[in-house]
């Protein structure tokens, strides 16, 4: 049995446990994380493409935004279309100045790894069978396997960044939490394609078929989303049966303009909203996808993920600075407070810009005057562009 020692054991090294990591590592904070796949799964994963400014501002202080500053595309607006009409929303203009930054997460996952690269930090891979121990006691520790050889942690806390479908939240124990759930009876086909994108900026299309979403990763690479039935097989979804869908869900004059091509990457995501609370037990803290889903309206997942790292890195740096434990008390209350706001933000835009089957026409209208009401008032579109650029920390 290996037996290894940290001050903070990290599990999962997907973008919030790769991020902590490096910020404690710059603050003199040892860690280890451990993360069941290899490098290189991790990194072809394609996910999230917005960045909000305190997302990029936490990277920067990771010393893992070289890549980012170079190649980052900062966007000052959202387009909104409706059923062929489209409405533009200024967020800059609305926000005193607030921008976001069109950068892949997978991108930002490889820069994150190589900022722990550089400075030596510890990322075990491939590692299974991860269990926590002693979470409500001093001597928390972690055991798991690698190469079929058992290790543990000994370690003063336990991070859990182990995603929606990780180990750290079951061990909170069901007396002590409440998970509060809602799944959407439809998911998200995304396309990624090396084309030119549609449009400069990103688009969101509500149709009476159904939402498409109109992204990019930089000017060769689009990536496309369209509402798709719960259910669905991804193998039903020909390239030309996927690009002829979505032509028919935007305004005529974006779709005369659409370049497509073969896909190189395309998948069904399915969407959830989900928040788990407390997100704290004994040394146990959760951050990210591991507490808390939101649909991907909005492009909220991966932000709302920095914003919990940056809350628990301030309190884990407290507590080691100065020995108090007040941060890390107040961890929990401090994050939900904005998951709840962004959960609230990230569940309307997806009511208001999807198709719901079985919705009877007031629904329907309601959608219309709210669409109209957004296109008409400077106040709505200020109060939803304070939502876009995300709440500040
Ligand atoms: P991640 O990225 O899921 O990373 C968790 C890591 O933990 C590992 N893991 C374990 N490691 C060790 N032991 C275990 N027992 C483990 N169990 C799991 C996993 O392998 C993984 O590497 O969570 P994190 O770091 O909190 O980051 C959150 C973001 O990834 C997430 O919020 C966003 O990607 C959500 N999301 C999207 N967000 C957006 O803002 N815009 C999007 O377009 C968008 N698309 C998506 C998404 C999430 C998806 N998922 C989760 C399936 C599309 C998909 C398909
Ligand atoms: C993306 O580019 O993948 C993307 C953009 C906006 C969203 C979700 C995903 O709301």
């Amino acid at each position: 049995m290996r037996e290894l020692k940290t001050q903070v054991a990290i599990i999962g090294g997907g973008p919030s446990g790769l991020l902590l990591s490096q910020l404690l590592h710059l603050n003199g904070i040892d860690s280890i994380v451990i993360e069941r796949q290899t490098r290189d799964h991790v990194l072809t994963r394609i996910r999230a493409g917005v960045l909000e400014s305190g997302t990029v501002r936490l990277l920067r202080k990771a010393e893992a935004a070289h890549n980012l500053d170079l190649h980052g595309d900062v966007h000052r607006g959202i387009d909104i279309s409706f059923n062929g009409n489209i409405c533009h929303v200024p967020f800059e203009k609305l926000t005193n100045g607030q921008t976001v930054t069109v950068y892949g997460q997978t991108e930002v996952t490889r820069d994150l790894y190589e900022a722990r690269d550089k400075l030596d930090g510890i990322v075990l891979h491939s590692v299974s069978d991860v269990e926590l121990h002693g979470i409500d006691s001093d001597k928390p520790s972690v055991s798991f396997y690698q190469d079929e050889k058992q290790s543990t942690i000994e370690c003063d806390f336990i991070i859990g960044c182990d995603g929606y479908r990780g180990v750290s939240r079951k061990n909170i124990p069901e007396s002590e939490k409440k998970e509060h759930e809602k799944v959407y009876p439809f998911g998200w086909l995304g396309v990624l394609s090396e084309t030119p994108p549609v449009s400069k900026e990103v688009m969101y299309a509500y149709h009476e078929k159904g939402f498409a979403l109109c992204s990019m990763r930089h000017s060769n690479l689009s990536r496309y989303y369209i509402q798709v039935p719960i259910g669905e097989n991804i193998e039903d979804w020909s390239d030309d049966r996927f690009w002829k869908e979505l032509k028919s869900r935007l305004p005529e004059k974006i779709s005369n303009k659409l370049i497509t091509g073969p896909s190189i990457e395309k998948s069904i995501a399915p969407l959830r909203s989900f928040v788990c609370e407390p997100m704290s037990f004994g040394k146990l803290f959760l951050v990210g996808d591991a507490a808390h889903i939101v649909p991907p309206t909005g492009a909220k997942g991966l932000n709302l993920a920095v914003s919990d790292v940056h809350y628990i890195f301030t309190a884990l740096n407290e507590y080691y600075e100065s020995g108090s434990t007040k941060g890390l008390s107040d961890y929990s209350k401090t994050a939900l407070d904005r998951v709840w706001k962004t959960e609230r933000f990230s569940l309307s835009l997806t009511n208001f810009l999807h198709h719901f089957p079985q919705e009877g026409g007031f629904n329907e209208r309601i959608r219309q005057a709210e669409f109209d009401y957004l296109c008409t008032s400077e106040a709505f579109q200020t109060s939803f562009s304070e939502g876009y650029v995300g709440l500040p920390y």
